[in-house]
Order: C-alpha cells, then sequence, then structure tokens
C-alpha cells in the first residue's frame, strides 16, 4: 500500500493491517501498584491502549503504527505503554504527536531521557535508546510512529527490568521520579 490517510484531527488511519489492544491485563508487571491494577482488572478491565501498524518487515523497509494511549491512572501511576528496545537495536524510530498530552521516555543503560509530547512534536529517538509512551493528559494521547521494518521489539528486558523512572500525578500535574522497584 503505497498511499494511506491518516485524520489528524482523531489519529484514526484508514487502513491498517495489524490491530494490538492492550488491556490492563495485558499489564502485569509493568506497574509499580500491583493491587491498584488488580482492581482494574476486576473493574472491567479496560484497555489501556491500541496500536494500529502497517507493517513492512524487510531490512530497508519502514514499519509505521498509530497508538491510542488512553487516559487513566494505575495507582498513582498514568496509563503507558509496556515500552521495548528494538531487537536490533540499532534501529532508530520517529515520533510525530497528533493529539493529546504526553511523555516519551527513553533509556539507554542506566541513562535516561524524557520529552514532552503533543501535536506537531516530532521526536527522535536514537538507536540503542528504549522507549516508553506515558499519557499524562485527561483525553486519549494519539501518535505515529515511524520505524525500521526489521526493528523488531524486545519486551522482555523492560518487563524484567522496568525503566529507571516512572511518571505520577501528585497535585493534578505530572512527575518523573525514581522507580522504586527498577533493577
Ligand atoms: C510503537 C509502539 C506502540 C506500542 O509503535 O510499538 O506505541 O508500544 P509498545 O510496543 O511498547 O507496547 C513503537 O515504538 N514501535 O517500534
Ligand atoms: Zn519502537
Amino acid at each position: 500500500m503505497l498511499k494511506n490517510t491518516i485524520d489528524l484531527n482523531s489519529g484514526i488511519l484508514k487502513s491498517y493491517e495489524d490491530k494490538v489492544v492492550r488491556r490492563a491485563s495485558d499489564m502485569r508487571g509493568f506497574y509499580s501498584d500491583e493491587n491498584a491494577l488488580d482492581r482494574l482488572i476486576e473493574n472491567g478491565n479496560p484497555v489501556i491502549y491500541e496500536v494500529y501498524a502497517v507493517p513492512y518487515e524487510g531490512e530497508g523497509e519502514l514499519s509505521y503504527a498509530v497508538t491510542f494511549l488512553h487516559a487513566g491512572t494505575v495507582g498513582e501511576e498514568f496509563y503507558m505503554t509496556k515500552g521495548h528496545y528494538h531487537e536490533k537495536r540499532d534501529r532508530a524510530e520517529l515520533y510525530i504527536g497528533i493529539r493529546g498530552h504526553g511523555i516519551l521516555l527513553m533509556q539507554r543503560g542506566d541513562e535516561v531521557q524524557w520529552k514532552e509530547m503533543k501535536r506537531g512534536d516530532v521526536i527522535y529517538v536514537p538507536p540503542h535508546w528504549a522507549h516508553r509512551s506515558i499519557n499524562v493528559g485527561d483525553e486519549d494521547f494519539v501518535f505515529l510512529a515511524v520505524y525500521p521494518g526489521d526493528a523488531g521489539h524486545d519486551y522482555g528486558s523492560i518487563a524484567e527490568r522496568g525503566f529507571a523512572k516512572i511518571v505520577v500525578r501528585r497535585d493534578g500535574k505530572y512527575e518523573v521520579v525514581d522507580n522504586p522497584r527498577y533493577r
């Protein structure tokens, strides 16, 4: 498919091949407050995020995906994606904000960086940096990601160690704080 269309107001991608839906129950082990996550799972197990992707998986190709990250918290931690390294660690990525208010958290070794992301913001994720998006607003946070077709997704390292920082709601605002469970 050489041409596609994104409705820049909603973020809806006209055509896609893969749809991934992550509910609270898919996020076990990723949030600090496991009791809060259990309560959420018992209380309707809401969708945390949805990803609509057009993959082109060969070397030299580009895949792209729109993520709808819903608004909410698990305990005091904002809804977020699992986060990953690319399986091929030297593969970079480009993020483009479409609507809502989020943060892109990046980590390489123990070094952490984060950038606020809103409509029109373009963020470059360099090779070797793990990345996770966090919705710090009170509506959907929607963004487009473009990445090398052969990048692959490695969720295991993040599932095991987490990120060194977490993003929490305090006094109605967001704060980026040390992750007490970081290993
Ligand atoms: C994005 C992410 C998407 C969902 O398209 O895959 O936002 O996040 P997780 O993959 O961490 O669940 C991307 O970074 N692709 O490489
Ligand atoms: Zn990625």
